[in-house]
């Protein structure tokens, strides 16, 4: 049966907002965690997910949890090592020990940040490049991707790794042109990894059906994801303001824009 409790973890942040606004649409009744308290949601959770006991308590009868929580940016190891890592491992455990069916984990395109961009008549990057993170950060989304692999070769658990984009409500690079996934098209996409039949353990790229588009999209849409929306429209109005990517620039070079760069060049 498709599920219908899920638990939203990160449900404070960007993409939470976005998504604890957009999923119960589909029918979902959604239990709300993060570390932050959510402003008119008396009763989401508010817990750390070092908590192990908290963690437990909050995956206990839920039919399925999108994986949102964690540090979303580059930071020192020490803390992408608490939150994305120990903190990953720790929601894995508490599934496997209640027996909840499936995790949609929100992985990140940062898990293959150097593959170069393609440019010209390149071929789209398929979900099978090979890893290339970017950052600690990008490398603890191939930590949370290989625990998904261990976890349903192991114990059964099943993950879709949704290696997203940029989800915002509107691209704000020209960069982000080629990788967005628009709001609405996260929504369809989570609603697919939720309810497509065995998945397995699958990795998907998760963004729109963008012009520009960068990666191959097959993998999700044979989960049932349409994707309704592309970036074209903004695409005048970036460009006129950033100009077109550049050829010598460091920044432009690879699927992971920005964080490639040392430091990275906050805001991208
Ligand atoms: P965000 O930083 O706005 O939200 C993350 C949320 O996780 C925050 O509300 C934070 O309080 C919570 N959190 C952090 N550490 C926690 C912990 N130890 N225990 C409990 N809660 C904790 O990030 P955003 O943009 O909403 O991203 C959500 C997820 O999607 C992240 O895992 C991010 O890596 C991933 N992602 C997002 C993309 C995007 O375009 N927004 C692109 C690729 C991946
Ligand atoms: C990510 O993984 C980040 O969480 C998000 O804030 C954006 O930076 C996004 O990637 C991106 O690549 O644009």
């Amino acid at each position: 049966p498709a599920p219908r409790t899920v638990l939203l973890t990160g449900a404070a942040g960007g993409l939470g907002t976005l998504m604890r606004n957009l999923l119960p649409a589909y029918g979902y009744d959604l239990r709300l965690l993060d570390l932050r308290p959510i402003e008119g949601e008396p009763d989401a959770i508010a817990a750390d997910l070092a908590d192990r006991d908290a963690v437990r308590e909050a995956v206990r009868g839920v039919d399925a949890i999108i994986h949102l929580a964690g540090i979303s940016l580059e930071a020192p190891f020490e803390k992408i090592l608490k939150a994305n890592i120990e903190g990953t491992y720790h929601l894995y455990e508490a599934a496997r020990e209640e027996g909840v069916g499936r995790i949609v984990f929100a992985s990140s395109n940062h898990a293959v940040g150097y593959t170069p961009r393609p440019r010209g008549d390149d071929p789209l990057i398929p979900v099978d490049t090979p890893r290339r993170p970017d950052t600690f950060y990008g490398l603890s989304k191939c930590f949370g991707e290989d625990l998904a692999q261990l976890y349903w070769d192991r114990h059964g658990l099943e993950t879709v790794s949704v290696r997203i984009g940029s989800c915002f409500p509107e691209p704000t690079s020209v960069r982000m042109l080629s990788v967005w996934m628009s709001p609405a098209d996260g929504a369809r996409l989570f609603h697919a990894a939720l309810t497509a039949e065995q998945v397995g353990h699958t990795v998907v790229h998760g963004s729109s059906a963008n012009t520009r588009l960068w990666w191959d999209l097959t993998s999700a849409r044979a989960l049932g994801y349409e994707p309704q929306d592309d970036s074209e429209p903004f695409a005048e109005k970036l460009i006129a303001e950033q100009g077109e990517l550049q050829d010598g620039n460091e920044a432009h070079a690879y699927l992971g824009g920005q964080f490639v760069t040392d430091p990275p060049i906050w805001p991208y």
